[in-house]
């Protein structure tokens, strides 16, 4: 998903220095991330040496068992087996069964952690102690990473079964569905009463964007449904979040092996992001490394060759909660056989609470008023889409909705699309700059 980052009402205003990253610059299409032309830092604050404490507890010391001490046992009496691993459920298809059924220690896997680079360490070093403090504090907070970490494992489970079950003829509103029901069962939590789904749910509506369509298309309930083609390019971006903190990854899928390069490609810039980001890394030269990888790739399509291009200003943005201001950040590129340039389509996306809302609207429309509790009971600033309407049982609800985007008090999110004809793909994870090391939150053994 876009730059849209998640501000609950009474939440102070991001004031602090805590990303120094240049904010979306006005004129760029919305949902743009940070400018890759920008020259700010990914973290302003230094990093410091840190113990690695947060590490899951939970794997108790295996009782290993020699050879030799199990064949001085008793062999005679023929015990039955106990069945303790069947006590622990594993994940149904499609996916349904809670996250802490699975897991039932509560301690959740750790993403991949990486080392900064040589580079970054010696800025780190020079810092002030009670800076590094300050600024990293709340990343090593061990109950804010194993929420963070439990939002990653759904995330992981839910896309693995897209990956092993899409395929052609299925339609697009049964493919979010299905995404969007796996992620609220694996986190146990409906999100049909209020104030529930903000506690732990979906992050933004699932974006299917297919072929030239590059981002933010979501299906919308009484629309033509899209039926999905052998091929389609399709990128898959949905968020889990836990306590307002954002997993936000995306992958793309392609049936058609015309298509592999393109994924290749973007996949690689992705993950040279990633290896490139850090602690007082400026977003250029991440963003130049991405596109030096991308641009090594060319992709033959019906015969002709196209560069992948990577798309302009989208390639890192960060993800902030009304709670802590930490250093969050979403890699991701994506890679296009167009022009790389994108424009808002027709139709939309979603919608979100404007900068500036206000806690109640008093408009002559009551069933906008009516609708705006509604959005901020179970949304707060989390970007949602009209599905997410409905199924909250909410009836004949567009002239609510249009009253409060004509009024400015939602902002609504459209497709973003390159030309016509072109395929574009998508890679994307979460990273949290931590003291000592990136954890890559959302890393699977899928990408
Ligand atoms: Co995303």
């Amino acid at each position: 998903m876009g730059s849209k980052t998640l501000e609950i009402e009474d939440a102070p205003a991001h004031d602090g220095p805590s990303t120094a990253g240049p904010q979306p610059a006005g004129g760029e299409p919305r949902g743009a991330h940070l400018s890759r032309d920008g020259d700010g830092c990914m973290g302003s604050k230094g990093a410091a040496d840190g113990d690695d404490d947060d590490e899951p507890h939970d794997a108790a010391p295996a009782l290993m068992k020699t050879a030799s001490a199990v064949s001085n046992k008793k062999k005679k009496r023929n015990r039955p087996r106990r069945k303790n691993k069947a006590s622990v459920p594993k994940q149904s298809s499609p996916p349904r069964v809670p996250l802490h059924d699975i897991f039932p220690s509560g301690n959740y896997p750790v993403g991949e952690l990486l080392s900064y680079g040589v580079a970054s360490e010696t800025t780190i070093r020079t810092k002030a102690p009670e800076l590094r403090y300050e600024a990293h504090r709340s990343l090593e907070d061990s109950a804010f990473l194993n929420d963070y970490r439990k939002a990653a494992e759904v995330h992981r489970q839910v896309r693995q079964s897209v990956q092993q079950t899409v395929k052609p003829g299925q339609t697009l509103t049964d493919i979010a569905v299905g995404i969007e029901d796996g992620v609220r069962a694996l986190l146990g939590n409906a999100g049909l009463e209020p104030g529930h789904s903000l506690q732990a749910g979906m992050g933004f509506p699932t974006g299917l964007s297919l072929n030239h369509c590059v981002a933010h298309y979501t299906p919308n309930p009484g629309r033509k449904d899209v039926v999905l083609q052998h091929e389609d390019v399709m990128k898959v971006d949905f968020g889990v979040h836990v306590n307002g903190w954002i997993v936000d990854s995306a992958f793309t899928v392609a049936f058609d092996s015309t298509y592999d390069s393109l994924l290749a490609a973007v996949k690689d810039a992705t993950n040279t992001g990633i290896e490139t980001a850090g602690i007082d890394v400026r977003i250029c030269d991440v963003s130049s490394a991405i596109q030096e990888v991308m641009e090594s790739y060319e992709v033959e399509i019906r015969g002709r060759m196209f560069p992948v291009k990577p798309v302009r200003n989208i390639c890192a943005h960060d993800i902030k909660q009304y709670r802590i201001h930490g250093e969050v950040f979403a890699i991701e590129t994506f890679g296009t056989t167009g022009r790389g340039f994108l424009r808002d389509d027709t139709g939309i996306y979603g919608y979100g609470l404007s900068h500036d809302a206000p806690r109640a609207v008093a408009l002559p429309l009551t069933s906008a008023n009516r609708l705006y509790k509604t959005i901020k009971e179970n949304f707060g600033s989390l970007v949602f889409c009209r599905r997410y309407l409905e199924r909250l049982g909410c009836e004949r609800y567009l002239a609510g909705l249009n009253c409060l985007v004509s009024n400015g008090i939602l902002e609504p999110y459209q497709p973003l699309v390159d030309v016509p004809g072109s395929y574009s793909a998508q890679f994307e994870h979460t990273i949290l700059l931590r003291e000592s090391r990136k954890e890559v939150i959302s890393r699977g053994n899928d990408y």
